[in-house]
């Protein structure tokens, strides 16, 4: 893809950001290679984040509002909504090849659910002229792109897999299933949570559907938009779905149970082999949204679990781009101390 395009593109789309103090640069370039499209408090975009602070990497920043909301004069919609946005994402996902995303399912996965065209983060990599989206590719990506000073992919064949099977388990989980949904028994997310998710779906769907009006004339744009829609549509269904629910419990439950026996027969601490790796980046991230979600008595029987969530919020880039970004852009949870200590680097 011309450079010049792919820069006016990505111009447009950090143009969508109300406050310009959210566009900054991490690290100590000020024309740095990779440019990230992500929020703050987004799962997937901590994961990439805290691999871009592994690997020391400097980028552009543009922590993006992923909410709509309900103003005077009708919806606003979330900045990564808007068309350019959009546009270059659509260019990422050619290069993944799968269909869009169809419904509701509560994962994300791509593989098994679809491409996502509305959706956080996204990676722009100006050296290389490529847009990459989903963020286990973009892990994979930055991995292969760059492999100092940490390795988070091991070369070794059997060891790589160990990895990426990891990643697989985690891409499975019913995260969204599990921040939207109210669960009928114990739904135990921090209250302040619970009232932005009443309005969550309705103010997403008027968002896409102001969208759709707004580019009817374009079709590559309507048909995003429309598989956002059905997406969202569906989730609004299932929100609070009684059956739903326990189903995207019982199989978190499941793979923490299974994460326990894997981490009980490694050779080290870590959940893939010897050294830290991306799968211990993405089980990082995603221990901490449970705990945060107040799920942490998930894994009070199962000691190795507790023992990993402990080392890896000790680890410098967990703490600041997981355990810290959650507490400073979501909404307060009482259940964070479920992570104890967590030991934030000094900023660089
Ligand atoms: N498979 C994608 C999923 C991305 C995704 O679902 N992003 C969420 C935040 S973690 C998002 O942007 N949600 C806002 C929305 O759906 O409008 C990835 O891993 O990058």
């Amino acid at each position: 893809m011309p450079n010049d395009f792919m820069s006016k593109l990505a111009a447009s789309a950090r143009a969508a950001i109300a406050d310009p103090a959210r566009i900054t640069i991490v690290g100590n370039d000020a024309k740095p290679r990779f440019e990230l499209f992500h929020a703050a408090s987004s799962l997937c975009s901590q994961k990439v984040r805290t691999v871009l602070f592994e690997k020391q990497l400097p980028y552009r920043s543009n922590d993006m509002l992923i909410l709509s909301a309900m103003g005077p004069d009708g919806v606003i919609p979330a900045e990564h909504y808007h068309p350019p946005y959009v546009r270059l994402r659509l260019m990422a996902g050619r290069e993944i090849g799968r269909d869009f995303v169809s419904g509701y399912s509560g994962r994300t996965a791509v593989d098994t659910d679809g491409f996502d065209p509305c959706v956080v983060p996204l990676l722009v990599d100006y050296q290389a002229s490529r847009v990459i989206a989903d963020s286990r590719r973009i892990c994979c990506y930055l991995d292969a792109v760059s492999r100092a000073p940490v390795q988070l992919l091991p070369d070794d064949d059997r060891a790589r897999a160990a990895v990426m099977r990891q990643m697989e388990i985690v891409d499975q989980m019913p995260n969204g299933a599990m921040l939207y949904g109210a669960h009928p028994d114990a739904d135990r997310r921090p209250e302040a949570l619970k009232t932005v998710m009443e309005t969550v779906y309705d103010h997403k769907i008027a968002a896409i559907e102001a969208m759709l009006a707004g580019n009817a004339g374009d079709t590559e744009l309507v048909t995003a938009y429309r598989a956002k829609l059905a997406k969202e549509r569906g989730g609004r269904a299932v929100r609070r779905d009684a059956a739903f629910q326990r189903a995207a419990r019982h199989h978190a439950a499941g793979a923490l149970q299974e994460l326990d026996r894997t981490l009980g027969a490694s050779p080290s601490p870590y959940v893939a082999g010897h050294a830290f790796s991306l799968a211990d980046v993405l089980w990082g991230v995603n221990l901490v949204r449970l705990a945060y979600l107040g799920l942490a008595s998930m894994w009070d029987d199962l000691p190795n679990v507790g023992r990993y969530v402990g080392l890896l919020a000790k680890r410098p880039s967990l703490c600041r781009e997981a355990v810290r970004a959650t507490i400073d852009s979501l909404p307060p949870s009482p259940h964070m101390d479920a992570l104890g200590a967590c030991a934030e680097a000094a900023p660089a």
